[in-house]
């Protein structure tokens, strides 16, 4: 339970011993001093679990059974709902959404060029590069954070032989439009779903787009497996070609038929992966609400948007994402993870600072960001709050006050930070503020 005082500063106490909050003027925040809002650290990220006794059941009985993976039954069992779920033909479980992207880039005939947002988890570029295959980086729609279909054209190359669009926060990418355009240059089109298990589309479920998709059942996504993946194609063939690849290539006992690796997923993945499905609409319902809270509670702040989910499509609302615009906000989005990071709430900064920006793409092209405009402004400007199971609404009541404070904050914050650069650190910021509270300059 809090106690909240109207006014610019917080008076917020909780009962339990989770939360550690008086806060009334800036050297009450952890960064000048205070006491840390939250005692423990506050993830992005936390796994949602689901009925504990039911894992452990399955648990035992796989290891009763000692039959580990290989294509086990709760595997089998684990595809099949997720193909009912999706209604899609073809479902394989994968152990990681990582290498299902690499087996699926490469049993799918990609070569050469691939289209790809930089704007994503470093995966979506990796999976290619690891196979000798250029990603080829396009800009994003600044309103939806996916690729731009417009943009896409002056990417294509004659070496170019796909596009994979990425969902970014469980919002699918302008699906027609890539279609469109993989249509026109005869383009294969993927799509890495790894954050929009759960999601539709024009009220069809993602994982019926393209010529497969891809999940990813991460620990760190709202439906887990431990780790974990899959994919999912309406097409026989290249669902045929992938359970192959995904095991070594073999087709019977002694039999290789196919040049392939090892991508199963175990039992144990699986047994968790069923756990989880029974929960699913739990895990999303909590996610909705926290997603509702923060919007509300977050309206209004100047700079700061959130995204926001087509409520009359299916989401899973696991992404809560917030763009900072320092010149309203007056505080840049690296202070304000900063200061909240002081504070526990350990906020994460996807997809800082875009593959381009990274290795080994950034050598092979350090100019890309000319061509990538919306994507290293939006880079700078994005960050993740914590939700899923592991976060209550009085938590987010706590966040978001904090963040208010911030913000509200900002200006003596930055007379602060100047006075410690120019003092070359020699002041701390609880005595800059006092000093410069006592020449009456704030
Ligand atoms: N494509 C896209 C668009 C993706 O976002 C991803 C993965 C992939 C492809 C590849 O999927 P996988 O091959 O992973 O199936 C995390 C995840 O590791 C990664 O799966 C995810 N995207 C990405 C967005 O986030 P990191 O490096 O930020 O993870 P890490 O270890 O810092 O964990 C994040 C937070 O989660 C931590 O603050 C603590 C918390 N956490 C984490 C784990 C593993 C827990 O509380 N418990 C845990 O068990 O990448």
């Amino acid at each position: 339970m809090y106690f909240l005082a109207p006014g610019a500063h917080i008076t917020l106490m909780r009962l339990n011993l989770g939360v550690n909050l008086m806060k009334r003027e800036i050297t009450d925040l952890a960064i000048y001093g205070g006491k840390p809002a939250f005692i423990e650290k506050l993830h992005v990220g936390r796994p949602n679990i689901g009925q504990m006794d039911q894992l452990m059941e399955r648990i035992q009985a796989i290891l009763e059974e000692r039959w580990l993976t290989n294509n086990g039954p709760y595997v089998q069992e684990f595809e099949q709902r997720l193909a009912d779920l999706i209604g899609v033909k073809h479902c394989i479980a994968m152990s990681n959404a990582t290498v299902a992207l690499e087996i699926l880039i490469r049993a799918a005939g990609l070569k050469g060029e691939v289209i790809v947002p930089s704007f994503t988890f470093v995966a979506t570029a990796h999976a290619l590069q690891w196979q000798e295959i250029t990603p080829v980086f396009c800009d994003i729609d600044p309103n939806t954070h996916n690729l731009d279909p417009d943009r896409i054209a002056q990417r294509i190359t004659a070496r170019t032989s796909g596009i994979i669009g990425v969902h970014v926060w469980g919002r699918p990418c302008d699906i027609d439009g890539l279609e469109e355009i993989a249509r026109q240059h005869s383009l294969t089109l993927l799509f890495d779903a790894a954050h929009a298990f759960g999601c539709s589309y024009k009220n069809h479920m993602i994982g019926n787009f393209g010529a497969a998709e891809v999940f990813s059942f991460h620990a760190t996504k709202f439906f887990n497996t431990f780790e974990g993946g899959a994919v999912v194609t309406n097409d026989d063939d290249l669902a045929r070609k992938i359970r192959l690849m995904k095991n070594f290539g073999f087709a019977g006992y002694d039999h290789v038929i196919y040049i392939g690796t090892n991508g199963k997923m175990s039992e144990i993945s699986a047994a968790m992966g069923l756990t989880g499905l029974d929960s699913l609409d739990e895990f999303i319902g909590i996610n909705c609400r926290n997603y509702q809270v923060y919007r509300r509670l977050l309206a209004g702040l100047p700079g700061v948007r959130m995204i926001t989910y087509d409520e009359s499509e299916k989401n899973n609302f696991q992404y809560i994402i917030l763009e900072i615009d320092k010149r309203k906000a007056g505080i840049s989005r690296d202070r304000l993870v900063e200061m909240l990071h002081a504070e526990n709430i350990l906020v994460r900064k996807y997809f800082y600072p875009g593959c381009h920006q990274m290795e080994p793409y950034r050598t092979f092209d350090p100019d890309a960001g000319r061509y990538l405009p919306y994507t290293e402004r939006l880079s700078q400007r994005v960050m993740s709050l914590p939700t899923g199971t592991a976060v209550n609404e009085a938590d987010i009541q706590v966040i978001c006050e904090i963040i208010r404070f911030i913000l509200a904050q900002s200006q003596v914050d930055r007379i602060a930070r100047r006075e410690i650069r120019a003092s070359k650190g020699t002041l701390s910021g609880r005595g800059i503020y006092e000093s410069q509270r006592l020449d009456g300059n704030l």
